[in-house]
């Protein structure tokens, strides 16, 4: 086995890749930048280096130092983790050249696969097929024409060594294809350097399957389960699931297969990932990730199978852990990626800052993959992923009950959160049909009425005014809820002042979704989520304290949502049938 693992990488994948190791009794050596010095991979590795630097190119992508460090330390192997160096051959051949392992594939495999050219075509070699269309560079307008005559319109036309999207322009017809084809390769030599594209039918709602595989050095390959990774939003993964919802047994083996294959054409070893598109039944090559995804916990609850104890197993030259027929996968997880970003009308603004309080829900099947503790700092140096929050049920249904639940349960403040956006996916029809795509996110879903997480709770509120939180008892329908208020002061009125709540201060719910504006703040909100079953008032209405306002179908009762104080009502914002989420408003009085 290895005696000492390097982790080039930081947050939550340092800190998976530090806990396996440990697991395994293997010493962990952690690098970090300036920024990180106290960073929670930091405080966990067993040794810990100083890079230098602030920004990633003056720290965790600084190839020397990092080498000298491997020196100084003794690491016997590298774990890339992903992003940095997780795909860059220089850096793995640098790495195998001072006979230390680097825990990933041959960096011929991370060659071949890292231009969607060259991937597509080992693929075809091996017999898996790309979506229907060329990977002969387009030289004129006229054979996009003659593509989409032969294939069908839309087409898409692609840069070859472009990447994430950039660079794709959808044609609707052989009118646009002359201006679709100029404008692709005048982008793809803007961005990428180089203005090759290629050309492909166009599927107009796919879903992103991925398969992942891992393979040893003595000649075991196994493809372990596939993740469904549709919701997405600018090619930035928000939810990710395994199994993929309404995905046909024969069609995992067969994607299984050709997973394999493709791994097998470019003689991989490691953990890797090939992306496919599928739509009608049907699934297409897309590329290969030559690294540790993400994403990978999804397939771990529902397999049981430690994928970074895996790749520390193949690194060290022994072979698998299991075969193929051994891997058994049972129930759903669901994959929630919780990034310091501010969600608010579908803006995701990056909304960088100290965490002043991270309390990660617990319970069965719920487990927090995170990088950062309370008091920490998320920097715009770095991504903004603060963790992943997984959760594992019996099937589709209760994995997205749970992950809404705990979800709900999650306490983090100080910054802003996707949280709100995740639980408005979770909940979304589409979602829970499985009816979504890569495009749904972007295209469907309204994100207009999502606000921001709680407040920062150090009190740095709207400009306007500085906003407080309050723990209110409210009654509803004869049964009381305890409710977080987070409201500009002069909007809480007579409210209760902080922590003085219904006498003995009791535990104030948690809301990982929209901050609660109570019923006193003249927005009356519901309490929890449910169904508007009934709408008892009308704009220009007067009311009294305690009428109420609108019937809420939840937890299989019928409740009364009443105003708050007497007022005249300004404002209707739900009808019948409305499915609506804890702190939703349903009117406004003034
Ligand atoms: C496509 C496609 C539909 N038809 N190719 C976008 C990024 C790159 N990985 C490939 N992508 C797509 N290629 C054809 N022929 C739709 C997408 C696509 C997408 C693919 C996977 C995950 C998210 C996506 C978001 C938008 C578009």
């Amino acid at each position: 086995m290895l005696t000492k693992v390097l982790i080039a990488n930081r947050g939550e994948i340092a800190v998976r890749v530090i806990r396996a190791c440990q697991e395994l009794g293997i010493p962990t050596v952690a690098v970090y930048s300036d920024f990180d010095r106290d960073a929670l991979h930091v405080r966990l590795a067993d040794e810990a280096y100083a890079l230098g630097g602030q920004t990633p190119a003056e720290s965790y992508l600084d190839t020397e130092t990092i080498l000298g460090i491997i020196e100084q330390s003794g690491a016997d192997a590298v774990h890339p983790g992903y992003g940095f160096f997780s795909e860059n051959t220089d850096f793995a051949r640098a790495i195998t050249a001072r006979g230390v392992a680097f825990i990933g594939p041959p960096p011929e495999a991370i060659e071949v696969m890292g231009d969607k050219v060259s991937s597509r075509k080992a693929a075809q070699a091996a017999g898996v097929q790309g979506v229907p269309g060329t990977t002969e560079f387009l030289t004129s307008a006229d054979e996009v024409v003659a593509f989409g005559e032969e294939f069908g319109w839309p087409v898409a036309i692609k840069a070859a060594y472009g990447g994430g999207g950039r660079g794709m322009r959808v044609v609707p017809s052989a009118a646009e294809a002359a201006d679709a084809l100029a404008s692709a390769q005048s982008e793809a030599l803007k961005g990428f350097g180089r203005d090759e594209c290629y050309i492909e039918r166009y599927l107009t709602w796919p879903r992103h399957v991925e398969m992942q595989i891992i393979a040893d050095t003595h000649g075991n390959c196994v493809w372990v389960g596939e993740r469904d990774c549709s919701a997405q939003r600018r090619h930035q993964k928000l939810v990710e699931e395994s199994p993929a919802p309404d995905f046909p047994d024969s069609v995992r083996q067969a994607m299984g297969e050709a997973a394999v294959k493709v791994a097998k054409a470019c003689g991989y070893t490691n953990a890797g990932t090939v992306e496919f598109l599928y739509q009608d039944g049907e699934f297409y090559f897309l590329e290969m990730n030559t690294r540790l995804q993400v994403e990978h916990p999804v397939t771990e609850m529902v397999t049981g199978i430690d994928l970074v104890a895996e790749q520390l197993r193949v690194a060290a030259g022994e072979p698998l852990s299991f075969t193929q027929d051994e891997v058994r996968r049972t129930g759903h997880a669901v994959e929630i990626r919780i990034n310091a970003e501010d969600p608010a009308g579908g803006a995701f603004l990056p909304a960088p800052g100290r965490i002043t309080e991270l309390v990660p829900p617990q319970g069965f099947g719920t487990r927090w993959d995170g990088g950062y503790e309370s008091g920490d700092e998320i920097s715009q140096f770095y991504d903004n992923l603060v963790g992943k929050l997984i959760c594992w049920g019996k099937d589709r249904p209760t994995a997205i009950a749970r992950t809404l639940r705990a979800l709900r349960e999650f306490r983090i403040a100080g910054i802003a959160t996707t949280i709100p956006a995740d639980i408005a996916i979770l909940e979304h029809p589409d979602f829970v049909a499985a009816e979504h795509s890569t495009k749904w996110v972007e295209e469907r879903l309204d994100l207009t009425g999502v606000s921001s997480a709680p407040a920062p709770s150090d009190g740095a509120a709207d400009e306007d005014e500085p906003k407080v939180q309050r723990d209110l008892d409210v009654e509803v329908n004869g049964r009381r809820f305890s409710v977080k208020v987070i409201a500009p002061e002069s909007q809480l009125g007579a409210a209760a002042p902080a922590g003085a709540a219904g006498g003995a201060k009791r535990k104030p719910r948690r809301s990982g979704g929209g901050g609660a504006l109570a019923a006193v703040s003249g927005a009356v909100t519901v309490p929890m989520q449910g169904t508007i079953v009934k709408v008892l008032v009308e704009a220009g209405q007067t009311v009294e304290a305690g009428q109420a306002v609108c019937v809420l179908e939840a937890m299989k009762m019928e409740n009364n949502i009443t105003a708050g104080a007497a007022g005249t009502v300004t404002e209707v914002k739900v009808a019948p049938g409305d499915t609506v989420g804890t702190g939703d408003v349903v009117c406004v009085i003034e």
